[in-house]
């Protein structure tokens, strides 16, 4: 017989397998608000919406990943994902984690998931060439169940690079050309997540009008809220 539609269902049942178990074996960093190491916590336990809308501050970063061309690489977060599925951003965001007693670097954990999400050999991606351009504190109770609270570490990669999507990760990708890009978001038929959107609408241009020369416009001190 078909179990009973009306059964209470567990969270995890409507998760995805995989995604399930990096809900419990990733363990990221909570941070105070000036983004100072203050322990550790399960991935599960920095997504979990509190009855009043708290989420527990932890580590993040944000990679947006131009080619040669000056294209912007967008990407389909999967609809496994746990949090946002579905939903059009950057090309690459996760947590720098507790790896081996260790607090792991932000573009070590970059690099990494780089991998991990977008298939990018390790060897395409010089740890060089990646920009720390600012800190966004930002706090979203998503969809009420899963959300976010995060001191965002936003990096800025320029290179070709070879991809091969993760499909638990991603559904779909692109790169955007500069000049169509206002043109392209309305075409998309889902919504961007909203660390995407606020970069995009305070930092994007400016970065994106200055990929040259990054050096000089990163504040990589400043932890900004918008
Ligand atoms: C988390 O990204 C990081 C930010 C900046 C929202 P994510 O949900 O894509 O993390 P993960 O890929 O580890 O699930
Ligand atoms: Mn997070």
């Amino acid at each position: 017989t078909e179990p009973s539609k009306t059964e209470p269902q567990n969270i995890d049942d409507s998760v995805d397998s995989l995604q399930a178990q990096a809900l419990d074996q990733d363990i990221c960093l909570l941070v105070d608000e000036k983004d100072n190491f203050i322990g550790t916590a399960t991935k599960r336990d920095c997504h979990k919406v509190g009855e009043d809308g708290s989420v527990l501050l932890h580590r993040a970063f944000s990679v947006f990943l131009f080619n040669k061309r000056g294209d912007i690489l967008l990407q389909r977060r999967s609809n496994h994902k746990v949090t946002y599925p579905d939903y059009y951003t950057n090309a690459c965001c996760s947590h720098p984690l507790y790896i081996d007693n260790k607090v792991e670097d932000v573009i070590s954990a970059a690099r990494r998931r780089l991998n991990f999400e977008l298939g990018i050999p390790l060897n395409d991606m010089d740890p060089k060439l990646f920009t720390f351009m600012t800190r966004i504190h930002y706090h979203d109770p998503g969809d009420g169940v899963w959300g976010e609270h995060e001191i965002d570490h936003v990096l800025f990669y320029q290179g070709d690079v070879k991809l091969k999507p993760n499909s638990n990760e991603i559904s779909e990708i692109a790169y955007v050309p500069k000049d169509e890009f206002n043109a392209f978001l309305p075409t998309l038929e889902g919504p961007l997540t909203p660390w995407f959107n606020m970069i995009r609408r305070h930092k994007l241009k400016l970065w994106w009008d200055n990929l040259h020369r990054l050096k000089e416009l990163a504040e990589p001190e400043k932890i900004q809220k918008f």
